[in-house]
């Protein structure tokens, strides 16, 4: 019979001090709950001068920002340990440490990042972190090189393959992403100053046949093992460190979803900047955003072409000229990825503070409208952006 109980503070010190791992867990005395994510509970674990040192993060059974009406599995946590604890393989200096997990509670105790921040709200605030775009890209090199079939024999590939089947939330991105925006759906969020422009999303013939295309490579193209929601809100910054957290959406894809989801997020802030900084002020953020997006894609294809060169194993991967043919494939694969998320971020049921804390509402609107004009161009035109520099052209094209 399955062990599983929801936590509450008193069970979440009791935990983290068997599993935390400190010389001395009677230290540890209180815990806050933290959690402002869709999905789980968060407790953060104070020593008794008030210090935080350890996290312990468990699954609902439910979607938590939905409420028991959405059940959820629980295996979600099993697949986001042991996706962040590949990914410390590869990329220990820019992934959080997971300490101990336990697949029948579905909770996990990783390390303590107090003295990082996550980098959404510090976009958000204009606050310029020089080496995270860099660093972000260094990561998604490491982890979908050293997890695809460049780098794994084909045996332990496919068994990565199996370990990492992430049905329900799969079903989640499948949705959210590629069903909801493009047909009416009880899910859907958005003003109703936006109704044509999302009624218009539902009669692009063009746009659709783009979303299928995209839809089916994230059902079949198992590259890598994905982060699978990588969002500037499951990544913590700090003065030159980056981390990535919150991988329950951890499955083998394609590599270019990784780094599409990222770069939308820095066009999510892009689009939204103007409503926090006003539209003078808030010039020199966007550039930043934009250099931000060619550093992370640059630094990701320099790295992931260069490891390629270095360790590919498979004779007929290393034939030269291979890799970056291949990468020239995730490029266009990641601009449309990027183009559905900057849509389903605006019209479907999960936005991003971005956008969504612009207080006024017609300049909330008009970036709403803007990201969305932005995802429709970046789906349709993306077999034609060679490039992020060409990406770059094409943004500033549509304001
Ligand atoms: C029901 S979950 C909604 C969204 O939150 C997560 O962070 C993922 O981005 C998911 O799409
Ligand atoms: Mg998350």
């Amino acid at each position: 019979m399955s062990q599983y109980r929801t936590f509450n503070a008193d069970d979440a010190v009791a935990y983290a001090q068997q599993f935390g791992g400190l010389d001395n867990p009677s230290e540890l005395v209180s815990a806050q709950e933290v959690g402002d994510g869709n999905l789980n509970l968060v407790f953060k674990i104070f020593d008794t001068q008030g210090v935080s040192r350890i996290i312990v993060k468990q699954a609902l059974p439910y979607v938590r920002c939905v409420g028991e009406s959405w059940p959820l599995t629980l295996d979600r946590a099993r697949l986001e340990a042991q996706t962040l604890v590949e990914h410390f393989k590869h990329s220990p200096q820019h992934t959080v440490q997971i300490l101990h997990f336990d697949p029948e509670l579905a909770v996990m105790v990783m390390e303590d990042l107090s003295d990082h921040r996550i980098w959404r709200g510090e976009l958000i605030a204009n606050r310029y972190y020089p080496q995270a775009a860099r660093q972000l890209g260094e990561y998604l090199a490491q982890t979908l090189f050293h997890t695809s079939d460049f780098y794994l024999h084909p045996h332990q590939k496919k068994a990565q393959v199996a370990q990492f089947i992430n049905p329900e939330m799969c079903e989640i991105t499948e949705d959210l992403f590629f069903n909801d925006p493009y047909q009416i759906h009880e899910r859907n969020n958005y003003p109703a100053a936006l109704e044509a422009d999302v009624a218009a999303l539902r009669d692009d013939a063009q746009l659709k046949l783009a979303v299928a295309s995209l839809k089916h490579t994230f059902f079949s193209h198992a590259e890598a093992l994905l982060h699978g929601d990588i969002h500037s809100g499951s990544i913590f910054v700090a003065d030159g460190s980056l981390k990535a957290i919150d991988a329950e959406f951890g499955y083998v894809g394609p590599i270019g979803f990784d780094i599409g989801t990222a770069i939308g997020n820095l066009l999510l802030n892009y689009c939204g900047l103007p409503g926090h900084l006003g539209i003078r002020d808030a010039a020199s953020a966007r550039e930043q955003r934009l250099t931000d997006i060619q550093e992370l894609w640059n630094t990701f294809a320099e790295r992931f072409q260069a490891l390629a060169v270095e360790k590919t194993r498979d004779s007929a991967l290393s034939t030269p000229g291979y890799a970056s043919q291949f990468l020239q494939k995730v490029w266009t694969d990641a601009v449309g990825f990027c183009g559905s998320e900057l849509i389903r971020r605006s019209v479907g049921l999960s936005h991003v503070a971005d956008i969504d804390t612009i207080r006024d509402d017609d300049m909330r609107h008009d970036c709403l409208r803007h990201a969305i004009t932005l995802g429709k161009a970046l789906i349709v035109i993306a077999p034609r952006i060679h490039s992020a520099e060409e990406f770059i052209a094409r943004v500033r094209q549509y304001g």
